[in-house]
């Protein structure tokens, strides 16, 4: 049975991975960070077939015994301070973490075993101001955010490893990918449960920045199977993960509201406060390399995706509700 050794597993793609790792027969370690509140929303309909053990990217030693004790064959580094506007407020934790976290466990790979296959989360924000439209493996980059700096770095010196130690380091730039699992405070998920929410009588309106941006959006778990399938090619090397499509937020946010026959201007509200320091305008990613190589493509349409996410947070909503009411038996 292989074994994978995943690093933010409590997060989005962290907790889809073990799900597609799980079910291709693979024994997953689930590396979480110590916190007063355990959180594991995201892993609770697989908890009990994970081994979940305590480290932290800030901390080497940990990442070094974690190598150690349960010798793992591939290690797939998802932690990261993710979210684009704390790294503005947070430029230190998220270099420490998002830049120099990939660093501590690429040498805890050098050190402990160099036949672990290792994949890296890099990102599309990397690319920020674009240089060319569409982003390919090839586009040079300009990042706009202090986590967009930090993915350059942890990028680098993932080819580095790869170069200077022959480790089998792959790293994916993976464009925006999203799902009912994704983060509140990401404007995907803000937007669905938002959208939800006023469908629901609990609140009406829906506060947001800058609807011009475009991205190019994708459904999680097509791209953590792309995660997978890097690290089974012959060769480590680096792939995009794109849709090829982009949209504004504003078509987001209109397909949301739609979706549950609404108007999003009778509710949206602009507020500067989510304005970003630098904004990333315009995202859209070639995946031609992934597709010839390594045979990957995404299967949900832009369209679909907003319709998953709203219908799962009106499903949760329904959920709730039910729960609240439905009579106690044991009272
Ligand atoms: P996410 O939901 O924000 O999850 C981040 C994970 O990192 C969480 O499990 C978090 O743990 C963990 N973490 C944070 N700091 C840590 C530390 N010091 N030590 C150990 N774990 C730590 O992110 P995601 O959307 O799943 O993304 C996964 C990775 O892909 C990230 O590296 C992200 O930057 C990158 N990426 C994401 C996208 C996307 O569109 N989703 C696109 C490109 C790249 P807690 O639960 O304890 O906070
Ligand atoms: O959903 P977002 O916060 O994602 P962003 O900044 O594109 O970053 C995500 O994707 C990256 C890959 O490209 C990942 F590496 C990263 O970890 C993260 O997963 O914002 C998307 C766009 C931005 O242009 C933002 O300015 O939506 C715009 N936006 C408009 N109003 C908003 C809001 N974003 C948020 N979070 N909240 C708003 O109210």
């Amino acid at each position: 049975m292989p074994k994978a050794l995943i690093t933010g597993i409590t997060g989005q793609d962290g907790s889809y991975l073990a799900d597609f790792l799980l079910d291709k027969g693979y024994e997953v370690i689930g590396v979480v960070r110590r916190s007063s509140t355990i959180n594991f929303d995201r892993l609770r309909h697989i908890q009990d077939r994970l081994a979940i053990v305590q480290g932290d990217l800030l901390d080497q030693v940990s990442l070094i015994h974690l190598l150690q004790e349960h010798q793992p064959d591939e290690v797939y580094n998802l932690a990261a301070q993710s979210f684009v506007p704390t790294s503005f407020n947070q430029p230190v934790l998220t270099g420490e973490v998002t830049a120099l976290g990939v660093t501590r466990m690429l040498d805890a790979i050098r050190t402990v075993d160099r036949r672990i296959r290792f994949y890296q989360a890099s990102s599309s924000e990397m690319f920020g101001k674009v240089a060319e439209v569409p982003q390919t493996e090839k586009t040079p980059f300009h990042p706009r955010s202090p986590y967009g700096v930090a993915k350059v770095y942890g990028h680098w010196i993932t080819i580095n490893y790869r170069e200077s130690y022959g480790l089998f380091a792959c790293s994916g730039i993976l464009f925006n990918h999203e799902s009912p699992r994704r983060g509140l405070e990401f404007l995907p998920r803000k937007v669905s449960y938002g959208v939800a929410r006023i469908k629901a009588g609990l609140q009406d309106k829906l506060v947001l920045g800058n609807l011009e941006a475009r991205r190019d959006w994708g459904y999680a778990p097509d791209y953590v199977r792309g995660m997978w399938m890097m690290l089974q090619h012959d060769h480590p090397d680096d792939y995009v993960l794109a849709t090829g499509e982009t949209h504004t937020v504003r078509e987001f946010v209109q397909i949301a509201f739609s979706h549950v026959g609404l108007d999003w201007n009778d509710h949206v509200v602009i507020d500067p406060k989510y304005y970003r320091p630098a904004e990333v305008d315009l995202l859209v990613g070639n995946p031609a390399k992934a597709r010839a190589i390594l045979g990957w493509q995404h299967s949900v349409s832009f369209e679909r995706l907003v319709q998953i996410m709203v219908d799962a947070d009106l499903a949760m909503l329904q959920e709730a509700e039910i729960q609240r009411t439905a009579p106690n038996i044991n009272w």
